[in-house]
């Protein structure tokens, strides 16, 4: 077998110019059976980036357009989805938390994704594949000139970069960039990509243009979905099972403080996503009222859409009153005066609020994870206007099979006399 790898090894490096082939030594701390596993299989990566400005919950969309990308690619060839590192993110402001290069399995079950389709994070692709070296990144961009003349075509081209793109050549011509604040991964090659189409429409460029062998596709959120809401993106969604210590958190927390288990609430919970179906509308859900208050950015631009705290408070004693319920968890990214004000106006508000050392451990990511799975089990949820955060819930809620009346609410802003609420998007199986 050992022989069979060195073989295979040579023909890696012959074929495709990787790092090792460059004259670069072998990344240290590897072994020789990291290496000759690797390469022995013949398996090529794909990597991407999302815009820095979006925040966790666009890029977990985006993972699902990825994914389907993956899933186009591997009807030719062998393919992996490397799993961009978390880090940098505008929203996670806790201060003196260093909060960059942090693998996925912190925030979602890898076994679970890979259920779905071959995911690996980021440190594992630098030990298979021989370094932190990605031999082709193409940045996304659209058309310069625009859509044509209101005919909408799915394309790609190669085109001249319409912006500068933010990788800077070194001295010994790699690239250097962001790299999910791996300072030590360069780009062998980069160019920029014209795309207007769902995500398998670079899988041709991909499969034919390039032999390149890890691929990354920077600015990946210019791609759309390829099917929204249909069976493949449901797979996708499913297999998205937030990691185990995090609902485990989440789970204590309900059954301490809001009188909710799975048993009770009728919430069945099978680890093995593709094992799971439950009836829509079956679920009960557990004693309170979820909320989603999304303030920050979402208020500095006085939206129409978005409450005063005042009427937000207002709404939610109408609807505990109208189901009958005595609590109510709310979850939000106020500012602290904001979270002040609001303990005054709803003194029994429940919160999850974690102490110093549980933000440590779960970063802000983490706790956002938290208050997302208290707010899907909640007997009745209500989120924020075109919010991603409360978008996600919505789908974890539609998972858990609760009834879409309690699930697709939003707050509608003071001046609104009624406004119109999300839409019901069912789970394809
Ligand atoms: N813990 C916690 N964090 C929140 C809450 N609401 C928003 N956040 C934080 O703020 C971020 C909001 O950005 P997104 O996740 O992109 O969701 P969004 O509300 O659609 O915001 P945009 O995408 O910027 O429009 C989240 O990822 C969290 O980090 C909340 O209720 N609880
Ligand atoms: C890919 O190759 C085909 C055939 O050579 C060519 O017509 C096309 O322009 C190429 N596309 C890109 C994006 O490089
Ligand atoms: C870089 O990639 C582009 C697009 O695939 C290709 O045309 C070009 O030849 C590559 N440059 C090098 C030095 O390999
Ligand atoms: C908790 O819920 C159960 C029903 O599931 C109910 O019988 C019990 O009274 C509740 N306890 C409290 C303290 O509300």
């Amino acid at each position: 077998m050992a022989a069979l790898g060195v073989v295979c090894l040579l023909l890696g490096a012959a074929s495709w110019p990787s790092a090792s082939a460059l004259g670069e030594e072998f990344w240290p701390g590897q072994s020789a059976a990291d290496i000759l596993s690797g390469a022995a299989s013949r398996r090529r990566y794909l990597l991407y980036d999302v815009n820095p400005p979006e925040g966790f919950n666009l890029r977990r969309d985006v993972y699902i357009r990825m994914a389907s990308l993956l899933k186009t690619l591997l009807k030719t060839e062998e393919w992996v989805l490397v799993l961009p590192p978390w880090g940098r993110l505008y929203h996670w402001q806790s201060p003196d938390i260093p909060q960059v290069r942090i693998p996925w399995a912190d925030f979602f079950d890898l076994p679970s994704l890979n259920r779905n389709i071959p995911v690996m994070e980021y440190e594992q692709f630098i030990a298979e594949s021989g370094g932190p070296f990605i031999d082709q990144v193409y940045v996304l961009q659209s058309y310069a000139e625009g859509w044509s003349q209101g005919t909408w075509e799915e394309k790609v081209d190669a085109r001249p970069c319409t912006d500068p793109p933010p990788y800077t050549q070194d001295k010994h011509e790699y690239y250097r960039g962001w790299f999910w604040g791996y300072e030590e991964t360069r780009g062998l090659n980069v160019s920029c990509l014209s795309v207007q189409g769902s995500a398998s429409v670079v899988a041709p460029v991909l499969l034919r243009n390039t032999s390149a062998r890890s691929v990354m596709l920077d600015r990946a959120e210019n791609l759309l979905h390829d099917h929204y809401g249909g069976k493949a993106y449901w797979d996708t969604r499913r297999s998205m099972v937030f990691a185990r210590h995090l609902r485990a958190v989440g789970d204590r927390f309900r059954s301490r403080y809001l009188n909710s288990t799975d048993e009770a609430d009728r919430t069945p919970f099978q680890e093995d996503w593709t094992k799971m179906q439950v009836k829509l509308g079956s679920s009960l859900g557990g004693p309170y009222l979820g909320v989603h208050l999304r303030r920050k950015d979402f208020i500095w631009g006085h939206r129409e859409d978005v409450p005063s705290l005042e009427g937000a408070v207002r709404k939610v004693r109408r609807l505990l009153e109208q189901l009958g319920l005595r609590t109510v968890f709310v979850a939000t990214d106020a500012a602290p005066a904001e979270v002040e004000l609001l303990r005054r106006l709803l003194p029994e508000m429940v919160r999850f609020a974690p102490t110093r050392g549980e933000l440590e451990r779960y970063k802000d990511g983490g706790v956002a994870i938290i208050d997302q799975w208290v707010c899907a089990h909640a007997r009745f949820f209500i989120g924020t206007s075109v919010s991603t955060f409360s978008f996600r819930i919505h789908e974890e809620r539609e998972i858990l099979g609760l009834d879409p009346r309690t699930t697709y609410n939003r707050f509608c802003g003071d001046q609104e006399e009624q406004c119109e609420q999300p839409t019901h998007w069912k789970v394809a199986y």
